[in-house]
């Protein structure tokens, strides 16, 4: 590596780790050389730091609990979370939906949000998943602080994004004329920050309510179309192609409406 490009690296990977103040568990504990190389890591690689960089808490840990008690205050409405955006850093739940819409009252909150707890970044604490609003939200905990993991932005229908039972996000977004349904999947590391982002299609294009076998014998635009990353392919292409991101499930967890009588610890 030239030189100048090592320095424009060390550059980066300093600037991501101010953003990031300090989330890693790790980071804080290893040497500057160390943070360097595994940041690069992070931002360079596709796939997820290796486990035993990791430090894993149980259920029994004080950061454990106090994650857990950081929550239940967010969830009564008690504590805000870091947004880690300039304009807004500090948010209530009722202002979770601040950034691309409005603030709302914590009755409301109560009538349309719910919540999940689940890791996603393996390190044993469960991330605060929320849902029900314009967006989705995942919050994590560390060094005293609520911050956002993930936050899957609005596309003004409430469920779109859905965390995957292997710690990563799939985007559904269903549309008209005709009828289609596109779907990203969104691969994310430890911090929750996007790493690679997969895109599929499919289009009712004879519009018969139904997603079918293309025919190669009968004109394309009498017949169902599907995509994978921006390229036609057959139905059977299709189903391998997209076969692990719909085998991984976003139906594995239990939502729980939002209140003031949030209890989480015992
Ligand atoms: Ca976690
Ligand atoms: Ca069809």
């Amino acid at each position: 590596m030239k030189k100048t490009n090592l320095l424009i690296c060390i550059l980066s990977v300093c600037l991501l780790l101010t953003a990031f103040a300090g989330c890693k568990q790790e980071a804080a504990e290893s040497t500057p050389e160390s943070i360097a190389e595994s940041a690069v890591e992070q931002e360079t690689s596709t796939s997820q730091p290796s486990t035993s960089e990791i430090i894993v808490y149980t259920e029994n840990d004080p950061m454990y609990i106090e994650a857990l008690v950081a929550y239940e205050e967010f969830l009564r409405g008690e504590r805000p979370f870091n947004s880690r955006t300039a304009d807004t850093p500090l948010l209530y739940i009722t202002e979770m939906e601040q950034v691309h819409f409005t603030v709302m009252e914590y009755e409301e909150v109560e009538r349309r949000v719910t919540y999940a707890l689940y890791d996603m970044n393996g390190d044993g604490i469960p991330e605060l998943h929320l849902t029900g609003f314009n967006g989705y939200l995942a919050l994590t905990y560390y060094n005293n602080e609520l911050i956002s993991w993930f936050h899957g932005g609005t596309s003004g229908s409430s469920h779109s994004y859905y965390p995957t039972e292997s710690g990563n996000v799939l985007y559904i977004r269903p549309g008209a004329a005709p009828p289609h349904i596109t779907y990203q999947y969104l691969i994310l590391n430890y911090f929750g920050r996007e790493i690679e982002r997969i895109y599929f299609a499919k289009y009712d294009v004879n519009m018969d309510g139904e997603y079918t076998e293309t025919d190669a014998n009968v004109d394309r635009r009498e017949t169902d179309a599907y995509y994978f990353e921006d390229e036609q392919v057959t139905k059977a292409e299709w189903d391998e192609l997209t076969e692990e991101y719909f085998a991984d499930s976003i139906d594995f967890l239990e939502w729980l409406p939002v209140s003031r009588n949030v209890i989480l610890t015992v």
